[in-house]
């Protein structure tokens, strides 16, 4: 494309000035691979951007896609309903831990996030404790880009141009520790003690005016931070000591990528409720969504039948096509026992991605099911300018990585093979060497 075709587009998340000077553009996509505008295969080493958990292209999503848009384009969601949106709720909650049985549908993991808190708030009013207003992040915690999302996230680079943001949200601690846990594979084994850091928020600020705490199971996007040993069962406790309602962001981790259908599941800790998105569609439709505890559900479920219960909802909640997607990558995950497949080929992952330790400039891998991190020491005075050049090497000979800062971020489609997993490793470590 020339120069000018490429001019009106404002890229989300993306160096403009450079990607136009030397754009990088898809064109086709199945399995594992990309296929790119000058026709060279790219194998995925991201699902796309965690979302594409079945492989792209799968037949009976693509169907479904097709069909429903054929058959039934939109229908309100508001005071009207459509069966496909019934029965993929009930399909998600019958995945989900014991006790989420209600599905609130949205568009993405930014719009899940704003349902999610607004949820959080309201819930704590109808049942008469409406002083509980704050909420809780952590340091280093992404949560979209909405300001409910960014007020609660702690990556600096995307509040700090927004102003304010909400009032009256705090944050504790990350969980990164380098020094003691560099090179663990699978949960690192120090920092439960930093779930006591929530301890200190909540003497500030008294536990009656907190209404949630929300975090990522796996911290993602700040560079895949694995939650350590008990850290999570720490918060869970906190939370149920303070009557205090633990959301689980699970935008990546949730629909196999950690070995089980939800992060709750492989780490063993039910939060109140789960963020979705990305997965649930296998990304082929925008749909997010939040599994929340019947209990929650049931407090707002009061007052005259007529009236309305939760003022809120998007146009293009449980949209048909969405919900159509939806069934059909929940089939194929069943079919293909994708959701927990992490399991069994997570091991052979873990050793090949742990097998860069040792390269230049590697301070630190992190695993867990099919998720990996590299952590390199970056350029003195270029942060972050290592990773995006071994990005731009891996995708030129023929792997498409995801680096943020100077953590370069492996998730692969759930599909991979194990000769898949050695060409992105190879290629990953040979591009460590070439910007050693
Ligand atoms: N929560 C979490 C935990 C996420 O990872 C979102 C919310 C927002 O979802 P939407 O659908 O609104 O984008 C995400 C999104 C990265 C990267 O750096 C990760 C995400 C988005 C963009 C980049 O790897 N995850």
């Amino acid at each position: 494309m020339s120069t000018a075709e490429l001019d009106a587009y404002w890229m989300p998340f993306t160096a403009n000035r450079q990607f136009k000077k030397n754009p990088r553009l898809f064109v086709k996509a199945s399995g594992m691979h990309y296929w790119t505008d000058d026709g060279r295969q790219v194998l995925d080493g991201v699902a796309g951007l965690w979302c594409v958990n079945a492989g792209h292209a799968r037949p009976k999503i693509v169907q479904a896609i097709q069909e429903q848009a054929a058959e039934m384009d939109y229908a309100p969601p508001f005071q009207m309903g459509h069966p496909k949106a019934f029965e993929l709720a009930d399909r998600v909650a019958k995945l989900a831990p014991a006790g989420l049985d209600k599905v609130f549908f949205t568009n993405s993991g930014s719009e899940s996030v704003e349902t999610a808190l607004k949820m959080a708030l309201a819930y704590h009013r109808v049942r008469g404790e409406g002083q509980r207003t704050r909420l809780i992040g952590r340091e280093r915690g992404y949560h979209g880009v909405n300001f409910g999302g960014i007020s609660v996230g702690g990556i600096v680079a995307n509040r700090k141009m927004f102003g304010t943001l909400l009032s009256g949200v705090d944050h504790i601690r990350h969980t990164h520790d380098l020094a003691r846990n560099a090179f663990s594979v699978g949960q690192p084994a120090h920092g439960a003690e930093f779930a006591n850091t929530l301890e200190d928020v909540i003497a500030l600020h008294d536990a009656s005016t907190i209404a949630a705490v929300i975090v990522e199971p796996v911290a993602g996007s700040t560079g895949v931070l694995i939650p350590p040993q008990g850290y999570l069962q720490k918060l869970r406790e906190i939370c149920d000591k303070h009557g205090i309602l633990l959301i689980f962001d699970e935008v990546i981790t949730g629909f196999g990528r950690t070995g089980n259908p939800f992060g709750a599941q492989t780490f063993d800790v039910t939060p109140d409720m789960i963020v979705m998105a990305k997965g649930l569609t296998n990304g082929c439709v925008p749909m997010g969504g939040v599994l929340v505890k019947r209990d929650i559900h049931d407090a707002f479920m009061n007052g005259p039948e007529h009236l309305i219960e939760f003022f809120h909802g998007y146009t293009y909640s449980s949209h048909p096509l969405a919900c159509a997607a939806g069934i059909a990558t929940l089939d194929t995950y069943a079919e293909e026992g994708l959701l927990t497949r992490a399991q069994q080929i997570g091991g052979y992952f873990a050793e090949a991605v742990h097998s860069l330790k040792g390269e230049p400039n590697v301070i630190d891998v992190r695993n867990v099911g099919l998720v990996g991190g590299i952590e390199l020491s970056p350029i003195p005075g270029s942060p972050a300018k290592r990773a995006f050049d071994i990005f731009l090497d891996c995708y030129e000979r023929g792997v498409l990585i995801r680096t943020t800062g100077d953590t370069i971020a492996l998730s692969p489609p759930l599909i991979i093979e194990r000769g898949q997993i050695d060409q992105i490793v190879d290629t990953v470590r040979d591009a460590i060497r070439r910007h050693a």
